[in-house]
């Protein structure tokens, strides 16, 4: 770790295409958040960087699926998560865009220094191209049979079904989602990275350099990268959204959003120092800069691997010197999923438990996936609020201050040595050392055993007041339990100021409590014995928490699993195939028939063959639904049929089309029949 004259801190930006969940908030948000804060407290000089990741596909395809522009979904969501992250006090100094002018042009500046230093190198190759939309498709953007599993809809870089990552040239009848139509192979160019002529760099860097300072996670993934070797990386795509490549004859082409979205913390660093009227490149120039990013793992390689390159390549700016990057963390024994919806979305979570926010930050920050995945549960959050936030912290400064107002008409007594029965030494260097544990385990990004450490100053708290047991001494040595309740409220004080970089709107309301003003305190003042006023009045005490019953945490897993249920219905129902147009439809041929024959077919389970009339002629079809149908009361039934399927034989019966018929999730079957009694080889249209 550097001596640092400043701290440059990011936090990852969230693609602006959907809500914030808690499982982003607790990967990659409160660390940061928490870390920030007690900088500030201690007086460092610390930019505190975020923003919405705007381009990429990630946003074209959400445009597309809800039939907005871009544009219109970038709009959206950024507003919805600054919001969102505002609500939830995580003190960025700027949220800011990567859609805004000023990071188009640093992005483009950025890209062009590293063309003309000659970093890149250009390459021609094939891809899927769709001819109706004009368009070269992302691999997302083709879907098709996964040659691992067969299934029908795998897209290009992985199908959802088996887990396999793919080749989208792997795809067996590929279709662009786009148009529907089969996509063709088109030659196009991009601009690479050579990457593996960074890899002797980064092995010293990162596997010598930061063997100890980083975390064994993030320094583990880097690692296994570093030693399958490095190869060249695609840094342009071909997308009409996005950062323009600045070059003659790139018309069409788009930086991959890789390269751009970090830079975007550099873009959103110029425009804050723009607004402050200061100078913005010592803040990722100056080698006195700790530049520190925090991320999810799955942004580890970008952060760790790539954007390093790109900033050494350039020459101009600092390292990260740290990227303390948390696991994921996973929810009710399943992983978080927007698409699946298993999630808590914070604007959501906002609307169920106002007022709320600390009590998900101390439960997101006490499970925080800092070294391997953890789970939130609804249970969980409940005993922890009721046991530790209520029990514990809320208890103790309750107490304190509704004593102060029984014993002293609530206001802080006056300190005698002369009376006091405790050394005022001891409880210092007690809450000291509290303190200094928690700073060493920020110093390390160890937030949970910070926080840990947090909780037990307010143990300590809780046991000296009842050791002390003022309401015992009162009636004998009213002085004597003043005395003691200075004491516990000047702890109050400390764990006030301790608590602002977890629970800052908590520790807001400590200060009211106790008519403080944190603005005047630095983080080293915690401990002092005389952080509040004697004789200051203290309004009547509210409550910091209160309990949550086990109805509301019931009704919160029932609605997760109840909209998870809506979810994959819709999915089931709706969301199948890739669209269609209108003659591929017209392109069947369907038909009203009318059953005159129907048997087993010998030696199989399921097969029944038909014989169906469809008035100019009858047809032998075979149909796989001997378990669900009598043959016998299927004569003279009318059916649909798909006419024109290519004739197959099975069984050695040649099939000549198809009956239709709908399924359940279940998978009971119905037979379609028109509901009432038409003229066989009536068209369906
Ligand atoms: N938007 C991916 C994500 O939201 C990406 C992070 C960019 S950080 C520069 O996880
Ligand atoms: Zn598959």
């Amino acid at each position: 770790m550097k001596q640092a004259k400043r701290y440059t801190i990011t936090a990852a930006l969230p693609y602006a295409n959907g809500p914030i969940h808690i499982g982003q908030l607790a990967g990659a948000y409160i660390s940061p958040d928490i870390f920030t804060r007690y900088l500030r407290l201690k007086g460092k000089e610390v930019v505190f960087i975020c923003g919405s990741d705007e381009n990429g596909i990630a946003i074209t395809l959400k445009a597309l699926k809800e039939g907005k522009t871009p544009q219109e979904i970038v709009d959206y969501y950024h507003e919805l998560n600054k919001k969102s992250f505002h609500d939830f006090g995580i003190s960025f100094d700027i949220y800011h865009r990567t859609s805004s002018e000023i990071h188009h042009k640093t992005a483009a500046e950025f890209f062009k220094t590293l063309y003309d230093k000659g970093e890149f190198i250009v390459e021609e190759s094939e891809q899927y191209y769709d001819e109706e939309y004009h368009q070269y498709l992302a691999d997302r953007y083709i879907s098709g049979c996964c040659p691992i599993c067969n299934h029908d809809a795998a897209y290009g870089d992985q199908c959802e079904k088996c887990g396999s990552s793919l080749n989208s040239k792997d795809l067996i009848n590929p279709v662009s989602t786009l148009s529907g139509k089969k996509p063709i192979l088109k030659k196009t160019t991009h601009w690479y990275l050579p990457m593996q002529k960074f890899e002797p760099w980064l092995k010293e860097w990162i596997l010598e350099e930061h063997k100890h300072d980083w975390k064994k996670n993030v320094y583990g993934q880097c690692k296994s990268w570093l030693e399958q070797g490095l190869q060249p990386r695609a840094m342009t795509r071909d997308l009409n959204w996005g950062v323009k490549v600045p070059l003659p004859g790139a018309e069409g082409k788009v930086l991959y959003v890789w390269l751009d979205a970090p830079i975007g913390y550099i873009s959103a660093t110029k425009a804050w120092a723009a607004e402050k009227g200061i100078d913005w490149k010592p803040w990722w120039q100056s080698d006195d800069t700790r530049l520190i990013h925090f991320i999810g793992k799955d942004n580890i390689v970008f952060h760790c691997i790539i954007f390093p390159i790109i900033l050494k390549a350039h020459g101009d700016y600092i390292l990260p010197d740290n990227v303390p990057a948390n696991e994921f963390m996973n929810m009710e024994g399943d992983k978080i999923s927007t698409s699946r919806n298993w999630a808590v979305w914070l604007h959501e979570y906002l609307e169920d438990f106002p007022d709320k926010q600390d009590v998900l930050r101390y439960v997101l920050t006490a499970n925080m996936p800092e070294t391997k995945d953890s789970e939130f549960t609804w249970k969980d959050f409940q005993s922890r609020n009721n046991n530790e936030l209520v029990a514990v912290l809320g208890n103790f400064v309750n107490r304190t201050l509704v004593l102060t107002q029984k014993y002293c008409e609530g206001k802080i007594p006056v300190y005698l040595e002369e009376v006091a029965d405790y050394k005022i030494e001891t409880i210092q260097s007690e809450i000291k050392s509290y303190l200094s544990a928690i700073e060493n385990h920020l110093n390390h990004f160890r937030f949970r055993a910070a926080l840990n450490e947090l909780m037990g100053l307010a143990r300590f708290g809780n046991k000296f007041l009842a050791d002390a047991e003022p309401w015992k001494i009162i009636k004998n040595n009213p002085e004597q339990a003043k005395q003691i309740l200075y004491i516990a409220l000047q702890i109050c004080a400390s764990l006030c100021l301790a608590c602002e970089p977890f629970l800052p709107l908590t520790a807001k309301k400590m200060a009211e409590m106790m008519c403080i003003n944190t603005k005047d305190f630095s983080w080293d003042d915690i401990g002092r014995i005389d952080l509040l006023k004697s004789k200051q009045q203290l309004p009547k005490p509210g409550l910091l928490f209160e309990k949550i019953e086990d109805g509301v945490v019931e009704q919160q897993i029932t609605k997760l699993k109840s909209n998870q249920k809506l979810r994959k219905m819709e999915k089931e129902n709706i969301q199948h195939k890739p669209l269609i147009d209108f003659n591929q439809f017209e392109n069947l041929e369907l038909l009203v028939g009318t059953i005159k024959t129907a048997e087993k077919v010998p030696k199989t389970d399921k097969l029944l063959q038909f014989t169906i009339d469809l008035g100019s002629e009858s047809r032998t079809i075979l149909s796989g639904i001997a378990d669900q149908f009598d043959p016998e009361e299927m004569i003279g039934k009318q059916v649909c049929i798909v006419a024109n399927l290519k004739p197959r034989k099975i069984k050695g019966i040649e099939s000549e089309g198809m009956i239709l018929m709908a399924e359940n999730k279940d998978g009971k079957l119905s037979i379609l029949s028109p509901s009432d009694m038409i003229e066989p080889g009536s068209v369906i249209s």
